[in-house]
């Protein structure tokens, strides 16, 4: 039987998607009280055991706000510098301080960026550099486009040659361009993994349920997580396929495509020690998953959710990729992926997988084994001063490897990891 509580959940605030605009604007009364019983829920109606480390979350820039930091990252040029891209489309850098309290614009392409608070899966949504910028001054932007209705480009920019601290405004190239049949789940990460391929997750191109079948459907980009060679040119590619993609002989599959079978996969990752690929896939009616992704793997969306049919779908089969953790929406109904912890601050959590869910604002640690055999979830405490949690957004770390966290919340704030779980 379901509690009132749950049901309120499920039809008012969340039903499944990824809702950053709810949250934003959770202001009034009635929302709060509504939010303080889905997390009370939260609290009391875990399935899953979680077992707490004596780790928690503080400020790592406690002066420092940057609207909607959707990606932080590092150059690989051993300035130490970060990089906080926000969704509204500007680039922002600063020193490495935690008393830092300006940072100084980068690159500003808000004015090719479309962002709107009611639509707010849009945007500047992923941002990584050339793993040789040092010697290439490239770096890489997923964003929606101003110019047209839902369109997800993914262009080449460089830095300027007067000025490290500054993009070259002058220069784009686009490498892809991706129509998504709706404003939802376009996906939005890029990251170079160790072959220095550039990997790109795709959505399934939005609603719910995934109308047009993208998921399980090779002949589009949609759902999937796509691996190009940006270093390399084809035809009248500005890229090019690298040789040992897994469908490249495959008719009518695009060749672009490495992975698929994904609803909207909200951050993958890399292993920076061992390059396992990392995917969080957000899930539809009630599981949350995480994947040890690799190459031709079929995720399931929109025949599996988690480690369960979705609707009529499918049982499972050898061929549809299981995640390897998965939890309920009664925990929480967003996941937010983050990274292998790699970093030397906080020792407990070397070699778990950090996450978080953005809409109950837990955060956690997975322990597990490479196989992705599961050990035990760890709960981290996410409490800010006012004692609530803070919803996530995207994770990131910095070039020693130490892991950043960010919620919108606040005008926009960076948080790390700290030994100590007390405020
Ligand atoms: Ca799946």
């Amino acid at each position: 039987m379901r509690s009132i509580p749950q049901l309120a959940c499920e039809h008012s605030l969340f039903t499944g998607q990824f809702y950053l605009d709810e949250l934003s604007e959770m202001k009034t009364m009635k929302n709060l009280v509504l939010l303080l019983s889905c997390l009370l829920l939260t609290t009391t109606t875990q399935l899953l055991p979680a077992q707490s480390l004596n780790v928690g979350i503080e400020p790592a820039f406690p002066n420092l706000r940057i609207a909607r930091p959707i990606v932080v990252t590092h150059a690989g040029d051993q300035s130490g510098r970060i990089f906080v891209a926000s969704q509204l489309g500007t680039i922002y850098t600063f020193d490495n301080s935690s008393d830092v309290e300006e940072a100084t614009v980068f690159f500003d392409h808000s004015a090719k960026v479309m962002y709107k608070d009611k639509e707010n899966e849009e945007g500047l949504l992923g941002f990584a550099f050339h793993p040789h910028y040092a010697k290439t001054g490239e770096f890489f932007l997923f964003y929606t486009a101003k110019e047209d209705d839902h369109v997800s480009v993914i262009s080449r920019f460089r830095v300027s040659k007067d000025d490290a601290g500054k993009a070259d405004v002058t220069f784009e190239e686009e490498l892809l361009r991706v129509p998504q049949p709706f404003w939802n789940h376009n996906g939005g990460t890029i990251e170079f993994g160790p072959d220095g391929y550039l990997y790109i997750a795709l959505g399934d191109g939005g609603k719910g349920g995934d109308p047009f079948k993208n998921g399980q459907n090779l002949a589009t980009l949609n759902g999937t997580i796509l691996r190009i060679d940006v270093d390399n040119r084809s035809g009248d590619r500005n890229y090019a396929v690298p040789q040992d993609n897994p469908f490249i002989d495959v008719a009518k599959a695009r060749p672009e495509i490495y992975a698929y079978g994904f609803r909207n996969v909200w951050r993958f990752s890399f292993d920076r020690k061992t390059g396992t690929l990392y995917a969080a896939d957000v899930g539809q009616k009630l599981w949350e998953e995480i994947n040890i992704v690799t190459k031709g793997g079929n995720y399931g969306w929109n025949l599996r959710e988690g480690k369960h049919a979705y609707e009529d779908g499918s049982g499972p089969k050898p061929e549809l990729i299981e995640p390897i953790f998965e939890y309920h929406h009664d925990i929480g109904k967003s996941i937010t992926g983050g990274v292998i912890y790699r970093g030397k601050s906080v020792p407990a959590l070397n070699g778990m997988y950090v996450y978080a869910d953005y809409v109950s604002g837990n955060i956690w640690a997975l322990e597990h084994k490479a196989t992705g055999k599961v050990i035990a979830n760890h709960s981290i405490s996410n409490l800010n001063d006012s004692g609530e949690n803070l919803p996530i957004i995207t994770f990131g770390e910095d070039e020693d490897g130490e892991v950043y966290l960010t919620t919108q919340m606040g005008g926009g704030q960076i948080f790390k990891f700290k030994s100590g779980a007390e405020k």
